[in-house]
């Protein structure tokens, strides 16, 4: 039987990182709102990726939240990239001491959203049969939460252990003496590998496609240098929030303008290339795609990265023959998300480690005892599928959403996901995607994203009760404006070549389209300022 309707003004859907801070802004703005979370805990993609090796790719001090001061100050991060555990414990402690527990039911999917015209209000209901009434729907569903299960025939007929790194037991899978494969050589994958092959007996990787990637430099925090950071920490922010990039973070104590070395790699020669690129390289970190200003834009400088990573693995990977399996050659450096590991290429000098090249000869099934490759079954104890997520529209297309005249947000994204800034669609109004796509999202440091996304909300949504507004939804024009301007931004990138998830490539039948805003989060922030500021340019209110 289903439960009474409940009326709230907000509903969250989601309880990681963006589903927490959007609580405590609408709680301080007097509104009362309640969270779903299919989890059985806060935390988000860091409740479920729980992965052997699972860590932050952005520098801890930058990937984390800025609103209180107070959090920023006690709260204690132990390494340059934070854990997955300590990064989940965080969660826990903001949950905890902005008291936002008690306004989220936990092991609650939501089903379904439907407008309702009249009342200008969401129907939201759960699986278990929650029925809310609420003026907002505001998604915080994250990017990466819906886990793509590779199709390969024969995967149920696996007698041994099948893990997927993305629904991670909680107990951990213990690998001693065991015989591992793991299919897939993503970010995911990439930070696994190094720790499941010192643990295994052996380790079979099956890669399809190999993917850049750059040494962390990871290290325990010196708290002396926490503190000198620290002091400096709203410059730092302010870096982060409105710098060129990403807002990735980095590690310099007296922030500087966050700018790359050149704006193009041909301004520099060959050796001053080289130099630039070794010096990032040995800092470490994701901000080497940021050496120098055009590397995601000129195919040249793109190449003179990939070259330096290819001579890099080469270097490392004592056969050739695994060396040359391993270094990209199909798509531009970067147009993949690029890979933050630890001692990733040297994990296949171990003599318990092998690569299996499943793009020269594709996996044929699974079978009962292991990996059929070219006939010959590789026999395996544990399979682990670290073979990624349906990324971006996911988690929201498995909602039934139905906006205006009972359109639903599928339809309405048969042939890819349009928005106005990443944060609306036209045709469902006062319903919201933090990080949506159109807004950059994934190529940001997420934290920051999600701030700027919450404040900004949080703003809109104090205006229209100021104003006793009941409906805000984004004009049909200004949306495909902001469509046609994210595409550009994306066309002027390599971003398009690297059929990633970014493209939605890895999902069978999901149109292609570059769904982030690759314009950096500074530029974009500033043109949500100025929509606000413009009087809400862009949306019609009612
Ligand atoms: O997933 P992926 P991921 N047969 O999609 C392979 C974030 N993240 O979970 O490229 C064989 O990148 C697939 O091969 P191919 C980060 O944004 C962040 O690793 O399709 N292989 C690919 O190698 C990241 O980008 C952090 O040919 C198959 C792999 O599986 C995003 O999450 C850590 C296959 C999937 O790679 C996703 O990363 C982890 C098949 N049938 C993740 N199907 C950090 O913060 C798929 N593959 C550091």
């Amino acid at each position: 039987m289903a439960n009474q309707e409940e009326t709230f003004d907000a509903v969250i859907v989601g309880a990681g990182f963006a589903g927490l801070y959007m609580l405590h802004r609408l709680r301080n703005l007097g509104l009362s709102a309640v969270v779903f979370e299919q989890g059985d805990n806060v935390g988000g993609t860091w409740y479920w990726n729980r992965y052997p090796g699972a860590r932050c790719d952005a520098e801890s001090l930058a990937y984390s939240f800025s609103f209180s001061e107070q959090l920023e100050q006690d709260w204690a991060w132990s390494e340059r990239y934070a854990t997955q555990p300590e990064i989940l414990a965080y969660a826990e402690h903001v949950a905890d001491r902005f008291d936002l527990r008690r306004d989220i039911r936990f092991d609650c999917r939501v089903e379904s959203a439907v407008f309702d015209e009249v009342a200008n209000r969401w129907q939201v209901s759960s699986e278990r049969g929650d029925r809310i009434s609420a003026q907002f729907c505001i998604m915080a569903t994250g990017c990466l939460s819906v886990p793509q299960r590779p199709d390969i025939a024969g995967l149920d007929d696996f007698a041994g252990d099948l893990h997927q790194a993305s629904l991670w037991p909680h107990e951990g899978v213990d690998f001693t003496n065991k015989r591992v494969g793991v299919i897939g050589t993503g970010s995911s994958a990439i930070q696994a590998i190094p720790v499941i092959a010192e643990q295994a007996g052996n380790l079979t990787v099956f890669q399809r496609t190999p993917n850049f990637s750059v040494p962390a430099v990871n290290g325990v925090l010196d708290p002396q240098w926490v503190a000198q950071f620290k002091a400096n920490y709203r410059a730092h922010r302010a870096n982060h929030k409105q710098g060129l990039g990403q807002g990735f973070g980095d590690l310099e104590i007296e922030p500087k303008e966050q700018g790359p070395v050149a704006m193009a790699g041909a301004e520099l020669t060959d050796a001053q290339l080289q130099a630039v690129l070794e010096s990032y390289w040995q800092t470490g970190g994701a901000r080497f795609m940021g050496a120098v200003g055009d590397a995601i834009v000129s195919e040249e400088t793109n190449r003179a990265f990939a070259d330096f990573v290819h001579a890099k693995i080469r270097a490392t990977v004592n056969d050739p023959a695994v060396a040359e399996v391993l270094c990209p050659q199909n798509h531009p450096i970067g147009s993949k998300r690029i890979c933050v590991d630890s001692d990733y290429y040297k994990t296949y000098n171990r003599a318990n480690v092998q690569l299996v090249d499943v793009a020269a000869s594709p996996i044929q099934k699974i079978t009962a005892t292991g990996v059929q490759v070219d006939g010959d079954v590789h026999e395996l104890d544990v399979l682990v599928l670290a073979t990624g997520f349906d990324a971006m529209t996911g988690a929201l297309l498995r909602m039934d959403i139905r906006g205006v005249a009972g359109v639903t947000l599928a339809d309405k994204w048969a042939a890819g996901p349009v928005s106005y800034l990443g944060l609306t669609v036209a045709g469902f109004p006062n319903l919201f995607t933090i990080t949506g796509p159109g807004s950059p999202s994934v190529l940001s440091n997420m934290l920051v994203s999600i701030e700027q996304h919450v404040d900004w909300l949080a703003d809109c949504i104090a205006h229209m009760q100021s104003q006793q507004l009941a409906r805000i939804e984004a004009a049909d024009t200004a949306q495909s404006q902001w469509v046609a301007h994210v595409n550009e931004i994306a066309n002027a990138t390599l971003f398009p070549k690297g059929g990633s998830w970014y493209l939605g490539a890895n999902v069978a039948g999901k149109p292609r389209v570059f769904m982030p805003y690759a314009g950096g989060v500074g530029a974009y922030r500033e043109f949500c300022d100025a929509v606000a500021q413009d009087d809400y340019r862009g949306f019609e209110f009612a």
